[in-house]
Order: C-alpha cells, then sequence, then structure tokens
C-alpha cells in the first residue's frame, strides 16, 4: 500500500506505552495496537509483554494466533512497514564499541546494557518447552562481534600450532546432528542468594536459562579428525571473537575427556531453533556443552585449542568457581577452586511470580515452574510444599525430552500442581524443590551455600503469593 510509511525499529521502540501508543512488528509490518489491547481476546498481559517490539515470539509459544483471520485483523491495524537500512544506520555512533549491537526484544528484562545481559520473565519463560530465540536470555561479557560468513574462519590448534582453518561451509560438511538442550547461567538465580548476603555479580532472576534445540557439527567427529592422542592433552579451550579492550578474547575450557565423548553431545552449532544462530547467541557458531554451565558454551568461536593446559581466560581461572560462605574478598584465592563445569540440581517456580495475587479454584491454585539437573541427569520428581513443609506434593512432569537416552537428559523439565491450600488463607509461601536421577536434592536454603560470586544459586525456590477466595 502506497500510503504506509516507513519506520525504524527504534522509532517503534519508543511506541511502548499507552501514552506514545502501543505498536508492534510482524515481519516487515508495524502496527498500532493501542486500542486493541483491551479488547485482546487473551487479556492484556501478555500482548503488552511485545509493546515497542515483535509479536513474532509470543505467536511462536501461543500458536492458536497463526490463523487467515488473525493476520487479517492484524493488518486492519498497519500502519507502516520497518526499514532495516534506517534501523542500522540510525543506532550506530563509531567511537562506541557497542554501538552494532543488534536489536533486542523488549519482553527482556535487562541486567545489564553493556555488555548487554538480560531474561525474560518468569511467566514467560515456562509457556514453552522450546524457548523462542527472541525471548532467549542473553548474557554477553563483551560487545556482540560482527562477522560476515563469507570470511568467518574457525581456526584448530594443538597447543600453539594451528593444524586447520575452516570455513563455514568446512564446518557444515560434518554430518548434520541436533540435539535439545537447556543452557544456564551459572549466575542463574543470583538474586535470592544477594538477599542472604551481599555479593558481587549481576542480578539474576530466575529467567537465565532457555532450553532450545541446537544444530551443527559434532566436536568429537572435529577432533577425531585432528588425529590427537586424548591421553597427551588434558583440555579443550574455546576462543570467541568477541574481544576485550586489550585484544583478549572471551575464552573458556572443558575436560578433553567430555570433549571427545560422543555420548556427551557437544555441538558446534550453527543453527538455534531451526534457524541461523541469532547474533546475540554466537552467530554463526558457538559451543553447546549440554549439562555444563553456561560460561563453557563458547558464542562467535572462532579458535578451539588442544591443550595441557586449562583456557588461560579470566572467566575460566578467575571467575566462575564456587568457594565457602566463610571465603570473602580478602582471603579468595581463586587458583585453589575447579571451574565450574556441570551443573547441580536445580527449580524454579514460575507462576504465581512473587508477591501476585492469585484466585483460589476449588481449594486449588495451579503452580507451574521448570526444573534442571547438570550432566545429563533427569529430573524425576519435583517436591512442592506450601506449609514449610509439613506436607508436599509432588508435582506433574508436564514436558521433557521424551526421546533423551539414558544420561543424556539435557533438556529442562516443565512441571506443574494443582495445589491444595488451606482454606481462608491470605497469604502462603510455596516452596519448591526438584530430585534428578542420582537422587541429589536441592538445599533447603542459601545460608549455607552462599558464596561471594553467586554461583550456583540452587536452594529451593520460594515465592510469596497472596490468595483471593
Ligand atoms: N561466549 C562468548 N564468546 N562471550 C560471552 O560473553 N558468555 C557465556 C557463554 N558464552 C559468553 C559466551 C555465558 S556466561 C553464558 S551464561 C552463555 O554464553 C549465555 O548464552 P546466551 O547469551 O546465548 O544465553
Ligand atoms: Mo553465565
Amino acid at each position: 500500500r502506497a500510503d504506509l510509511k516507513t519506520y525504524n525499529l527504534e522509532e517503534v521502540g519508543k511506541h511502548d506505552n499507552k501514552q506514545n501508543g502501543i505498536w508492534v512488528t510482524f515481519k516487515q509490518g508495524v502496527y498500532d495496537i493501542t486500542d486493541f489491547i483491551e479488547k485482546h481476546p487473551g487479556g492484556p498481559s501478555k500482548i503488552i509483554m511485545a509493546a515497542g517490539s515483535s509479536i513474532e515470539p509470543f505467536w511462536a509459544i501461543f500458536a492458536n494466533h497463526n490463523t487467515e483471520e488473525i493476520y487479517e485483523l492484524l493488518e486492519s491495524m498497519r500502519i507502516g512497514n520497518i526499514s532495516k537500512d534506517d534501523a542500522a544506520s540510525n543506532a550506530i555512533n563509531e567511537n562506541d564499541p557497542y554501538s552494532k549491537e543488534p536489536i533486542r526484544h523488549k519482553v527482556l528484562k535487562i541486567n545489564g546494557q553493556k555488555p548487554f545481559c538480560a531474561e525474560p520473565p518468569p511467566s514467560l519463560l515456562i509457556e514453552s518447552f522450546i524457548t523462542p530465540m527472541e525471548t532467549f536470555y542473553v548474557r554477553n561479557h563483551l560487545p556482540v562481534p560482527e562477522i560476515d560468513l563469507k570470511t568467518y574462519s574457525l581456526e584448530l590448534a594443538i597447543e600453539e600450532v594451528i593444524k586447520k582453518t575452516f570455513k563455514f561451509e568446512d564446518i557444515r560438511k560434518y554430518p548434520k546432528y541436533t540435539i535439545t538442550s537447556a543452557i544456564m547461567c551459572g549466575g542463574n538465580r543470583r538474586s535470592e542468594m544477594a538477599q542472604e548476603r551481599q555479593l558481587r555479580g549481576l542480578s539474576w532472576g530466575v529467567g537465565a536459562v532457555g532450553n532450545a534445540t541446537w544444530t551443527g557439527t559434532r566436536l568429537c567427529d572435529v577432533l577425531k579428525d585432528l588425529g590427537i592422542n586424548e591421553d597427551n592433552y588434558n583440555h579443550i579451550q574455546f576462543e570467541g571473537y568477541d574481544l576485550d579492550p586489550s585484544g583478549t578474547p572471551y575464552g573458556a575450557s572443558i575436560p578433553i575427556s567430555k570433549a571427545m565423548d560422543p555420548r556427551a553431545d557437544i555441538i558446534l552449532a550453527y543453527e538455534m531453533n531451526g534457524q541461523p544462530i541469532p547474533r546475540d547467541h554466537g552467530f554463526p557458531v558457538r559451543v553447546i556443552v549440554p549439562g555444563v554451565v553456561g560460561a563453557r558454551n563458547v558464542k562467535w568461536l572462532a579458535r578451539i585449542i588442544v591443550s595441557k593446559e586449562e583456557s588461560p581466560s579470566q572467566w575460566q581461572q578467575g571467575d566462575y568457581k564456587g568457594f565457602s560462605p566463610s571465603t570473602d574478598w580478602d582471603n579468595v584465592d581463586f587458583s585453589k577452586a575447579p571451574a565450574i563445569q556441570e551443573m547441580p540440581v536445580i527449580s524454579a517456580i514460575c507462576k504465581p511470580e512473587h508477591a501476585e495475587t492469585i484466585k483460589v479454584v476449588n481449594g486449588k491454585i495451579n503452580v507451574k515452574g521448570y526444573a534442571w539437573s547438570g550432566g545429563g541427569r533427569k529430573i524425576i520428581r519435583v517436591d512442592i510444599t506450601n506449609n514449610q513443609g509439613k506436607t508436599w506434593y509432588t508435582a506433574d512432569l508436564n514436558a521433557e525430552d521424551k526421546n533423551a537416552k539414558e544420561g543424556r537428559y539435557w533438556s529442562w523439565t516443565l512441571w506443574s500442581i494443582d495445589l491444595p491450600v488451606k482454606e481462608g488463607s491470605k497469604e502462603i509461601e510455596i516452596w519448591a524443590k526438584a530430585v534428578d536421577a542420582s537422587y541429589n536434592v536441592q538445599p533447603e536454603s542459601f545460608k549455607n551455600i552462599w558464596n561471594l560470586r553467586g554461583f550456583v544459586c540452587n536452594a529451593y525456590h520460594r515465592v510469596k503469593v497472596k490468595l483471593e477466595h
């Protein structure tokens, strides 16, 4: 249509409130949905999350929207088109290393702007077993590198010697594998541990986790072609294309035994949920090390190094390690603790959220969340209480990876329960704890697992909610 105006995404982003009007994008279109919000059959709470951004990830979750009728309804609210060029050129300030960051979805709660760190709201997080890439948490330590597929290369080295240089196409020549795996940041749920005692680290809620499908080449296949003898080395190091101001890349490493094990399902992934990996998540290639702390899943992969040593990176040696609650910044010695690799069992209540008021129906309230354990350990049970553990109820595990093989449960498990509540009670505290296949259970409180950087925050999750009878 000739009367349609062209908008860049920055302008669209400003229309995320009632005063300015509420706009959303869908594919190339820009839509003004201000007057529609209150009439939305699904209620205003979810649709408002798309304000100033794309509705596509929401329609991926609430897929009942993908009908001709709804497309037509949306078209009736169209006010213009997105200009891709404008969006890119408008945002650029040459002196800012963060001037070329991708555009992010507005629903993400930002914990850090530069580097960009953000997580989705809990209630959205558990709406789907597969997390859409637009709403998947982002944890960057540095500016997002700009990478051209045509010139992209991946170096393979043994200690200091480069043995091979792969172009993107060389990586894709290997047999293609798809796995479904969660990634979780070592700092997920840190905000709760910080309430126990002050610590240093970004204030993550329960959303520094996501579950996606990852497609690519198996690391073990690439390493096999290098012809290395596993006994002569100890670690596989990874380096990203993201550089700190001194030119040092983000880096991490994993034990070589893990890296060479075909059952570890480690992937040099070039697709996320069947699409090319988006820039924030490591375009064009990232490592997925299932069951292992997020920090080892190196994005924008530039180099793989077979070595006797662990990665020299700060993020391997001087961070992402756990300590005793009595270790403080005066006596901490990072060289004394091993790097976090496989994660322990954890769970979180995502619905209702803390301080929410909910309606009691037939003496029950619906409670939902996720549970996950590292190392491929299956979640076998999630226990819920609302009376400090006097009575425990077992939640239904209603979404898990049905195809996973023994010891390779990389996905999270979504659970749900209609929890009986005491008649007339005005406020309750709900606790959740998960149990994994090795019968590991979450610790009861943060008191005795507190650590100065706030890692592996896996105590029982507790939320207080108000009840409406
Ligand atoms: N890889 C590179 N190159 N640079 C990074 O900053 N962050 C790591 C890891 N890989 C990071 C990286 C951390 S700490 C986490 S938790 C995950 O990526 C987050 O992955 P996501 O942003 O795709 O969710
Ligand atoms: Mo992380």
